[in-house]
């Protein structure tokens, strides 16, 4: 990162930065913590590592435009302007989060902030997020839509058939890549015959684009060039991050994959440090800002743990709501 950047950048959005990047790492590790303790069931996939590309990306975004996000989605719903209470409380099945304790981890939605959900299913964003892109277009609106996902998720071919229309018709729409080098446990060089997955924008007309995916400042610049790409009507870009996760691809996950030094090399270029360092050799903010942005960050998730510990379970009676389907005629339950 270039010191002298931060004269470009103005003051809240950096602040805004590191502010998201340490609620996102802190997110995660508190979250860990808690399902230890046995708050929280089932699975969690943490993007530790990953926040740079969840927040740079989210950053250039306005609050109408529109994120689909994966089963990793904790940072990019974080990143989206999602409250940590909602989430947390999600994640530990009660009725007071964001899908009413019934989604958990992997299916976060708030249509109000435009996260159109997290996903289960690898590759499920691309047609929702084209298709969200296809409104816009066809409604004159200036809005995007930005689909996460990984490495692995591009070999879906519910990529190929969303790069390929969004391509055809020039849709306002970002497909960002987040290329943390492992599909599960499977490294990106044994599911792909090329290293720079941005290659395949190619393919369908539109430019790919490789960007450092543990500079958020870097993330946020290229993000920001595909949004006014698609306002300007000039359709879709391919962004890869180039990143990678600190933690298993599931908690209990026994990593028995990584390339020996892998983890240490990356490790040494961990983004949410590299950004606080960044920022205090730019001027832009001093330590004892920093502090005071961290232990907010520590207030905020402890009231988001205790809001969650404190929510009630949903409720038999309450099976039946939210559900779009028609149960007075056919259906019995
Ligand atoms: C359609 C589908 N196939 C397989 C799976 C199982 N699965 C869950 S995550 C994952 C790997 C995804 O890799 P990538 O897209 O690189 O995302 P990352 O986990 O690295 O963030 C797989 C194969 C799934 N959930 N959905
Ligand atoms: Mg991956």
């Amino acid at each position: 990162m270039d010191k002298d950047k931060s004269t470009h950048y103005p003051l809240d959005l950096l602040k805004r930065l590191f502010r998201r990047m340490t609620l996102v790492r802190e997110f995660e590790l508190r979250a860990i913590k808690e399902r230890r303790r046995g708050l929280i069931p089932g699975f969690i996939h943490s993007c530790v590592g990953q926040e740079a590309t969840a927040v740079g990306a989210c950053a250039a975004l306005s609050q109408a435009d529109v994120i689909t996000s994966t089963h990793r989605g904790h940072g990019h719903l974080l990143g989206k302007g999602g409250d940590p209470k909602y989430m947390m409380a999600e994640l530990a099945a009660r009725s007071s989060g964001y899908c009413l304790g019934r989604g958990g981890s992997l299916h976060i939605a708030d249509f109000d902030l435009g996260i159109l959900g997290a996903n289960g299913i690898v590759g499920g964003g691309f047609p929702v997020a084209t298709g969200a892109a296809l409104a816009y277009q066809m409604r004159g609106d200036a809005q995007i839509a930005l689909a996460f996902f990984g490495d692995g998720a591009i070999n879906e071919g519910s990529f190929h058939e969303a790069a390929n229309l969004a391509g055809l018709w020039k849709l306002p729409v970002i497909f960002f890549c987040e290329n943390n080098l492992y599909g599960e446990g499977t490294p990106q060089d044994m599911q792909a015959p090329i290293a720079d997955l941005a290659l395949r924008a190619g393919g369908y007309g539109f430019p790919g684009v490789i960007v450092d995916g543990n500079d958020v400042l870097a993330v946020y610049d290229a993000t920001q060039g595909a949004r006014h790409r698609a306002l300007a009507g000039d359709g879709p870009s391919l962004i890869e991050a180039k990143t990678y996760r600190f933690r298993g691809h599931y908690e209990g996950d026994p990593q028995v994959y990584r390339r020996p030094g892998e983890l240490e090399a990356w490790q040494a270029r961990d983004p949410v440090p590299a950004f606080r360092t960044w920022l205090l050799a730019a001027s832009a903010l001093n330590e004892d800002e920093l502090v005071e942005i961290e232990s907010s960050v520590q207030s905020q998730l402890d009231e988001a743990v205790a809001f969650a510990a404190a929510s009630p379970t949903p409720q038999v009676d309450e099976a039946l709501s939210g559900v779009y389907a028609d149960t007075h005629e056919g259906l019995v339950f």
